[in-house]
């Protein structure tokens, strides 16, 4: 056989210095069937399923029933190689090492000829000694991924007992009932979940490189922060040195702003640790968005011998203290994190991972999804237990902007086979994890999983198997109450750890509210029970959402013919994965308190607006309830292909209601009204550190612009506190609540306003009256101002550019998340009577074609 010669693109880049590195990610990679014979060109990192899209072996999954028609490719084996040569100079190196950040999964490596490694958990990365192998010309690197569902049914048919696993659509896959995904530490999500296809990846999904140096290379280092305030941090830095021979007296430096520390010590071959004591005087400390600068220390580790330099790195650290708070109090455990000693309420959304295939997440999409959650003022988000560890650079954009992170183990809704090989593969992984992002001033807490606890002791299954309850409760305990915060402390000592999420005590269902973290689902599972966003208290609301569709011009790209245009067809569920009981509760909350609209396409509006009003009423409420809650995290921000879920913005980057009313509902000073009953509650919080004084100003005003009570008070709001202003009673108004609706106007000393509104009853009851929105369209820079006016109060004004918003590749496809839709200034507005909003939105479309696509709605219109 012809042997095949592949150039690669010789990338040079320099990790740290002594170290030189060549990366092996670039086009010239093949891949193949593992019982086949054609080679397709690879790309790397990437996975199988895009390698076969762009050879067009397969169609995109996404699109249509496209899922289906992939289900072949997880139960294959296949074969990635490239031949590549080194750079003069790697070969003489006394070590060389191939390093993979992440194999998707089951993984043979082998280079020249000779098997190096065995892979079994795609969160791990893995660094191989290589010396003895490489050579300059046509080194041969075979990476062969054994399919993770051959492997999974091997565990799975082994394993004595099996148990529901929640979101393992095993059946899409035709596996019927074998739910394998738990006896594999790779992503659950990749084997669908109820937002999510199922698409069970293989590939090379992260960097790999070879990196060669002599003597010795800083493998990490760990700024342990020991204390930090206002006078003064105090550090300890970890330095791990590998070592290639003995280096008697080696010198290890570390550097930054006002810093200059240094100590000797005899290394010795293989790995060393080096401890050096550092102290920071008024040190510029790092905080979370809103309330202080995000400050990152440059710090440089060096090492030298006898003045020469052998090594050095550089790591970007912020100094932050941060506590979670767990006292006894009056209502029960208190729940809540400190930064630098200021209790700090938690407003974000969880986080699911952009995308099925991975590789593809650029760092354009990482910008947008975390810049999109700062631009709201989210200061939380939570990686969630059934996605992955993120991207270095994921992490470090949350660093940058603010955003603190809940980390949870890789570990969702079901129960692990915590044993033997799997649970040291599981241990190896959160090591490796931990190591990797403990740096980070934005990692506040690591937690043990997403409702696996709570699920295995309120399960019916259990119940079911009873003989087992003991061992796997046991399973369970050994897991998230010693192993892995035994990790944490070893790798990270003092990062804040939790069990699990939502909190539930050591072998207990019981998920006491008023003692720590809930996530908070009743008014999704229950219908009839949205209210109770209002009235429910916790000290922690670690999730808690409900469902839209995803908008027109979202299906338009998923679904293009027409024909499929009804909420409950086939290609409609196929893209709704919580099923009828799904499009069920969106359209009975239409029914119960707005209307429904006939048209397709202002349902799926109206499932966004109601959507954005449900979460909007329950981030309000959790704030007025400061002190007693700090926290409220949305399920969830994101989507990772186009369908009907909780997301505030879709596969494509458009946002739905639910995230411009996040914006609002965010501010860090909120007026807020509360209503129960007939009795009207004034509110205002503040999340900022100094008290505030200012004007209020609230006015019951009708639907047609008359006022029938206006008050205005001068008011003073203690720091970071909450505040009940005043009562009203509807029956004192005058007027129908129905008729009504309460403005709010908060301008502080400094002349900054801060606005809100409501209706004093639902949607369904108020009497709206039919308006007349009239726009007009000026062009500006990157695209268009829209002015939109309204002769009479108007719910929810949402602009829509139909066909237009989705900027498209050569080939006339949607770029993931490139949809302009999410530069929209605002959208899904209230007008009240005579008021007007100017809306910019970013278009490159022509004059005539923007106005001509420009479609505006309001609830009075689409429900008409
Ligand atoms: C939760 C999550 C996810 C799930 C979501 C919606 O509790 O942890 O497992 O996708 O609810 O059902």
């Amino acid at each position: 056989m012809k042997r095949l010669i592949i150039l690669l693109a010789v990338v040079l880049s320099s990790v740290s210095l002594g170290a030189e590195s060549l990366s092996l990610c670039g086009t010239a990679w093949q891949v193949r069937q593992g019982r086949g014979h054609n080679w397709y060109p690879a790309t790397v990192p990437g996975t199988i399923h895009t390698d076969l899209m762009a050879a067009g072996v397969i169609e995109d999954p996404y699109m249509g029933f496209g899922e289906r028609a992939v289900q072949w490719v997880d139960k294959e084996d296949w074969i990635y190689r490239s031949v590549f040569d080194v750079p003069e100079g790697f070969i003489g190196k006394q070590v060389k090492e191939l390093c993979f950040d992440g194999l998707d999964t089951y993984a043979e490596v082998s280079l020249n000829g000779r098997k190096i490694l065995d892979a079994d958990n795609m969160f791990r990365r893995w660094r191989v000694d290589v010396s003895d192998l490489l050579r300059e010309k046509d080194n041969e690197l075979v990476v062969k991924f054994f399919s993770p569902i051959a492997e999974g049914l091997k565990r799975w048919e082994e394993y004595e007992v099996h148990y529901r696993v929640a979101n393992d659509q095993s059946a899409n896959g035709g596996l019927l009932g074998k739910q394998v995904s738990v006896h594999t530490r790779k992503a659950g999500y990749h084997y669908g979940w109820d937002w999510g296809p199922r698409i069970v990846t293989s590939g090379i999904w992260r960097d790999v490189r070879i990196e060669v140096w002599n003597r010795a290379r800083i493998a990490d280092v760990y700024y342990h922060q020991l204390k930090v305030d206002k006078s003064l941090a105090v550090l300890e830095a970890e330095v791990e040195i590998v070592a290639a021979e003995d280096i008697p007296s080696a010198r290890i430096r570390i550097r930054t702003e006002g810093l200059n520390a240094q100590t000797t010590a005899a290394l010795q071959k293989g790995s060393n640790l080096v401890r050096l004591p550092l102290r920071i005087k008024h040190p510029k400390r790092w905080w979370c968005a809103g309330l202080g600068e995000q400050h990152l220390y440059s710090f440089e580790a060096s090492l030298e011998e006898g003045g020469a330099l052998l090594a050095s790195r550089t790591d970007e650290v912020g100094l932050r203290s941060i506590n979670l708070v767990r006292e006894k109090d009056v209502d029960g455990v208190s729940f809540f994190f400190t930064v630098n000693d200021v209790p700090v309420f938690m407003k974000g959304a969880n986080y699911i991972p952009c995308d099925l295939f991975l590789p593809r997440v650029g760092r354009a999409e990482y910008d947008r999804t975390v810049g999109d959650a700062a631009a709201v003022g989210m200061n939380m988000l939570r990686v969630w237990g059934g996605g992955i560890y993120e991207d270095d650079y994921f992490y470090h954009l949350c660093d940058k902007a603010g955003i603190l992170i809940w980390q949870d183990f890789m570990f969702s809704c079901s129960i692990y086979p915590w044993e033997n090989t799997l649970r040291e593969s599981g241990i190896l992984e959160a090591e490796d994890n931990v190591r990797r992002l403990r740096n980070h001033p934005c990692i506040a807490i690591w937690c043990g999983n997403n409702e696996c606890c709570s699920m295995w002791y309120s399960s019916k299954t259990q119940k079911k198997i009873a003989k087992y309850d003991v061992p796997f409760g046991e399973m369970l305990n050994r897991q998230y109450y010693h192993d892995l915060p035994a990790v944490v402390e070893k790798c990270a000592p003092g990062m804040l750890y939790t069990p699990t999420s939502p909190w539930s005590p050591e072998g207990s269902k019981n998920t006491d509210p008023s003692l720590a973290d809930v996530h908070y689902w009743i008014p999704w599972t229950k219908r009839g029970q949205t209210a109770t966003f209002e009235t429910y208290r916790s000290r922690f609301f670690s999730e808690y959402g409900f469902q839209s569709f995803a908008g027109i011009e979202t299906v338009r790209q998923f679904a293009p013919d027409s024909v499929h245009w009804d909420v409950n067809s086939e290609m409609m569920m196929f893209h709704q994965r919580g099923g009828s009981f799904a499009n069920g509760r969106m359209m009975g909350e239409m029914e119960d308190n707005y209307r429904v609209p006939r048209a397709f396409v202002d349902q799926l509006y109206l499932s966004q607006l109601v959507q954005g009003d449900v979460i909007r009423g329950a981030i309000e409420a959790h704030r007025r309830d400061k002190p007693f809650c700090w926290g409220t995290l949305v399920w969830q921000i994101n989507d990772c292909w186009p369908v009907a879920s909780w997301a505030g913005r879709d596969w494509y980057g458009t946002w739905k209601a639910q995230h411009y009313f996040c914006k609002y509902a965010f501010q860090d000073i909120l007026p807020s009204t509360s209503l129960l009953d007939d009795k009207v509650g004034i509110w205002l919080v503040s999340d900022r550190l100094q008290p505030v004084s200012g004007k209020l100003e609230i006015s019951f005003e009708t639907f047609d612009g008359q006022v029938v009570l206006k008050q205005e008070k001068k008011v003073r709001l203690a720091a970071n506190s909450s505040m009940k202003i005043q009562d009203f009673y509807t029956r004192e108004l005058g007027a129908e609540p129905s008729a009504l609706f309460v403005r709010l106007n908060f301008t502080d000393s400094k002349g900054v306003s801060y606005s809100n509104r409501r209706l004093l009853t639902s949607v369904k009851n108020a009497q709206l009256p039919a308006c007349r929105i009239t726009s007009s369209v000026k062009p500006v820079a990157g695209g268009y101002e829209v002015t939109v006016f309204s002769d009479r109060y108007a719910r929810g004004v949402w602009l829509n550019v139909e066909n237009g918003i989705l900027r498209c590749d050569a080939d006339g496809k949607a770029l993931p998340g490139t949809c302009t839709a999410s530069n929209f200034s605002d959208n899904f507005f209230d007008l009240a009577a005579g008021e007007s909003r100017k809306v910019f939105i970013a278009s490159e479309l022509p004059y005539e074609r923007f106005v001509n696509s420009l479609l505006i709605r309001d609830f009075v219109s689409a429900t008409r």
